[in-house]
């Protein structure tokens, strides 16, 4: 599948997914949303890929579904927006959730409506100083979806996700940090590096321990604590079987640095 409105590369381990439609701010269109399905099952079925980036062109992250697409003249059928959920939204935050690889997500700009949602179903979000977050849902008469019911009170409690949906208002990439909605806020200018540098790092990590981690973490917001001890004691034993478990023991016996090959 060729695509026009993502852009794709990978290699030395690295998938990038940046979102391209810069003068709509990258908001969502079926098209964009059957390209980044496309991309996604690349990613999956490329074993070598040991991390990914999404990230957006231009001066936003994403706004959000393309409202272009939604709009219902007099005399005509509402689009049934349950049935493009369903299609276009639950499978890329659920594909992102569930991908065996950290995703990091730089979002370097306005992030809106289920723009800023599914920044949120990434793993790590580093984000510049001058974006924002925005729940622009109840602007237009929307709940916040794409997960965000979800993540919100999760990341920042009730109080506040309950602020940001019926408000509406404008959350600084600052205020972000400061409340636990991302991992880092970084000058403008620093946020190309600060994310290579990342990148570069989990790309050379023990990718099978990194996707375990964030397999437990997700799977702990629906356990007792029994539970997810049973999940960490599997998942753990499995890793212990692992090269990069070896080669990491290996490694710190000898006192030199480790060298992971993801297996
Ligand atoms: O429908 C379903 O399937 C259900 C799922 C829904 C998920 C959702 O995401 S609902 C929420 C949709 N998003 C929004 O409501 C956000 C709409 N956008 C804005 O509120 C503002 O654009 C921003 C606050 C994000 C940024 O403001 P600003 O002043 O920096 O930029 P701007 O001038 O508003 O936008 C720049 C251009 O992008 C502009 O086009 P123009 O005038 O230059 O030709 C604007 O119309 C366009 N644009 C921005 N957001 C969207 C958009 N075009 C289409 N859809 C958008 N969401």
């Amino acid at each position: 599948m060729s695509y026009e409105n993502i852009l794709f590369q990978s290699g030395a381990g690295i998938a990038r997914i940046t979102l391209n439609r810069p003068d709509r701010l990258n908001s969502f269109t079926d098209a964009m949303h059957a390209e980044l399905r496309d991309a996604m099952a690349r990613v999956k079925g490329d074993a070598s890929l040991r991390v990914l980036l999404l990230t957006g062109a231009g001066r936003g992250f994403c706004a959000g579904q393309d409202l272009s697409e939604r709009e219902v003249p007099p005399g005509t059928e509402p689009v049934d927006i349950g049935a493009t959920i369903e299609r276009n939204y639950k499978p890329l935050v659920l594909g992102l959730q569930a991908l065996p690889l950290p995703v990091i997500c730089a979002v370097n700009g306005v992030a809106a409506g289920a723009g800023a949602n599914v920044a949120l179903a990434c793993d790590i979000v580093v984000a510049a100083k001058s974006a924002t977050f925005i729940q622009a849902f109840c602007r237009i008469g929307l709940l916040p979806d794409a997960g965000g019911t979800y993540f919100l009170p999760r990341l920042v409690g009730t109080a506040r996700a309950m602020g940001l949906a019926l408000t509406g208002d404008k959350l600084t990439a600052e205020q972000a940090a400061q409340w636990g909605l991302i991992w880092r806020c970084v000058e403008d200018a620093e946020l190309q590096p600060v994310v290579e540098a990342l990148l570069q790092q989990l790309a050379a990590a023990p990718t099978r321990a990194l996707a375990a981690a964030k397999e437990a973490l997700h799977a702990s917001a629906g356990n007792t604590l029994r539970t997810q001890l049973d999940v960490e004691r599997d998942l753990q034993q499995a890793l212990g079987r692992s090269d990069d478990f070896r080669e990491g023991v290996a490694a710190f016996r000898a006192k030199r640095p480790p060298c992971f090959s993801g297996r």
